[in-house]
């Protein structure tokens, strides 16, 4: 009843933009071909011009951002490793259990309060060589960090990472699915974060806009084994430059523009800050994520994400006690404000 008083402004994540006419037209010009012989010229545009941005060899693309790290992980491991990551990454906590599963890894996960790591905590759960350890071969990190709500990993905590690792032979890999918010809100080019890494995904599908897709960067060699991978998982397809020109046209159109989500979060936020319901420090929003505590513990997630849902405002449940909002490019400005006109009336 009162959701129809409302209309659906629908935070519940970036995932949930729609192509635009114009990513459309893009789409419908593009030129394909079959990629499974690497014969699509705009999935080949689309690799290099990653590349390119990301100065790395080559590029991959890939249907989801979990594919495109669970090939990362694949490829770069062998069964029986471990892998170092964060408690709250999206591999550990929402991949459905893929890294076990398809890679046959265990996933050493370390403690963090917003999902950045430090040098000496990866350093410390390095195992050492000895005949009953499992044998640690990659460690991976994720910038904007998810879980962490949007948090930024500082670009003197990746480089000292890079150099344990590069002192054990440990490869890194970056879930960098939002790593172009990173870079907007930072100023780090993207090129920065990837030197540090081994390899990198970034989604194309996210706040860039585009229906569906990611890449996976790395050295040509690396790329070469991935493509091998990304077979074996189900990943190779045939006709997709249609995805990959909207994957162009977000590069090309949807970067700088993240910038205003990043402020549409902070006012969000705010509105979250200022209720007796919720908290939120406003101050340690920095890009597209908000995740807001419920203060009152009779409340479930589920229960007040479904009280925000009957004013229209549409946010996931996440983590025991808080819910998340995602800016995004379908939401704007006076969207955002009439959310927390909302917001302030009924909390
Ligand atoms: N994240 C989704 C959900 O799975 C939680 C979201 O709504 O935020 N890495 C990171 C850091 C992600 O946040 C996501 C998606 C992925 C990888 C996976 O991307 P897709 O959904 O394309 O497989």
């Amino acid at each position: 009843m009162k959701q129809n008083q409302y209309y659906p402004i629908d935070l519940r994540s970036d995932t949930v933009t729609k192509p635009s006419l114009a990513m459309r037209e893009a789409m419908m010009k593009a030129e394909v071909g079959d990629d499974v012989f690497g014969e699509d010229p705009t999935v080949n545009r689309l690799q290099e011009k990653a590349a390119e941005l990301f100065k790395k060899e080559a590029g991959l693309f890939m249907a989801s951002g979990t594919m495109a790290n669970e090939v990362a992980i694949k490829t770069h491991t062998q069964p029986g490793d471990e892998v170092i990551t964060d408690e709250l990454s999206h591999i550990v906590n929402f991949e459905t259990g893929a890294p076990g599963l398809l890679s046959g890894v265990n996933l050493h996960t370390l403690p963090t309060a917003n999902g950045i790591l430090t040098a000496d905590q990866v350093r410390k759960a390095i195992r050492p060589d000895a005949l009953p350890n499992p044998h640690t071969s990659l460690i991976s990190l994720e910038n904007t960090h998810n879980y962490g709500g949007g948090s930024i990993y500082p670009i003197e905590t990746i480089q000292s990472i890079a150099s344990v690792a590069r002192e054990y032979s440990l490869k890194i890999h970056l879930d960098g699915a939002r790593i172009f918010n990173a870079s907007i809100a930072s100023g780090v080019l993207v090129n920065e974060y990837a030197t540090y890494c081994d390899s990198v995904s970034f989604c194309l599908s996210k706040g860039l806009g585009a229906p569906v897709g990611s890449v996976l960067l790395g050295t040509k060699d690396f790329i070469e084994k991935a493509r091998r991978y990304r077979k074996i998982f189900g990943g190779g397809m045939r006709q997709v430059g249609i995805l990959a020109a909207a994957g162009i046209y977000a590069l090309d159109n949807n970067r700088e523009r993240l910038a205003d989500d990043h402020y549409n979060a902070r006012l969000l936020a705010q509105a979250f800050h200022n209720t007796e319901t919720f908290d939120i420090c406003p101050d340690e929003v920095k890009t597209n994520i908000i995740i807001v505590k419920i203060k009152k513990p009779s409340l479930t997630p589920q229960q007040a994400a479904g009280i925000l849902r009957e004013y229209g405002i549409l946010m996931l449940p996440f983590g025991a006690q808080s819910i998340r909002a995602v800016t995004h490019l379908d939401v704007s400005k006076q969207d955002i404000l009439e959310a927390c006109e909302r917001i302030g009336k009924f909390f």
